[in-house]
């Protein structure tokens, strides 16, 4: 079986980790699975062959046999549902950690990406020194919520999931806004995450695609 992802020809981040193909690629590395990569320009990205593939123009891909998935959600379901490792074998256990993928991508990334708008897109409009508190805040609100359940645990429930793999991707676009560094237990939890061999390959990986002369 060939696995086939996208990502960014050039990440603007320049291979930071932030652009959603490197949660993919961690899922993929955390179960063994050998996977290909074809880069894309923006360009491509709003073209024909690549909007077959994913109907918003975005990346990540995935590619398997014939069957193609877009979401990056439904990507590390689908690679976590058909391989060990990344969700638990009790249908309790399971449930929940399929929750807290959920959670990271409808509950907490919300309002982080919120605060990425407001930081890069909206600085110059005339509102946005008024606006820009009320939405720390409320990303301020969800660490403050998700450090409370977490509490002195290594993982969210249990052994490290798919929804841990998820939170702590949601959670690391939070590094340079200084949020993160409010809430000691979440970012001990992110440098957890960081520290996987797993991840580790992942980030080398697309470090090197975004470093390529
Ligand atoms: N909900 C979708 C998913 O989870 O798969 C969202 C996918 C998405 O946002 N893809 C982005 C994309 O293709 C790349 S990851 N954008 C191009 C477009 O929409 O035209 C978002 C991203 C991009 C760059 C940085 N960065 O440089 O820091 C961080 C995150």
């Amino acid at each position: 079986m060939t696995v086939t992802i996208t990502a960014f020809d050039r990440s603007p981040d320049g291979g930071k980790g932030l652009a959603r193909d490197t949660r993919v690629r961690w899922a993929l590395e955390e179960v063994g699975q050998p996977y290909e990569v074809r880069l894309v320009s923006f360009a491509a990205l709003k073209e024909p062959a690549h909007l077959a593939l994913n109907p918003f123009g975005q990346i990540p891909t995935y590619e398997e046999d014939g069957l193609v998935l877009f979401e990056t959600g439904a990507i590390v379901l689908h690679v976590a549902e058909t391989r060990d490792g990344l969700l638990p074998m009790d249908p309790a256990a399971r449930a929940r950690a399929i929750a807290w993928m959920f959670a990271a991508v409808n509950t907490v990334e919300p309002p982080i990406l919120d605060l990425s708008i407001a930081r890069l897109q909206e600085r110059d409009r005339p509102w946005a020194a008024g606006r820009l508190p009320l939405v720390e805040e409320r990303v301020r609100t969800r660490l403050r919520q998700l450090s409370a359940r977490l509490g002195d645990a290594d993982w969210l429930d249990g052994d490290f999931t798919a929804g841990d793999l998820m939170m702590v991707s949601v959670l690391l676009r939070l590094r340079s806004s200084g949020l993160l560094d409010e809430f000691p237990r979440l970012s001990a939890y992110v440098a957890r995450g960081e520290a996987r061999p797993a991840y580790r390959r992942a980030f080398a990986d697309q470090l090197a695609v975004n470093t390529r002369p």
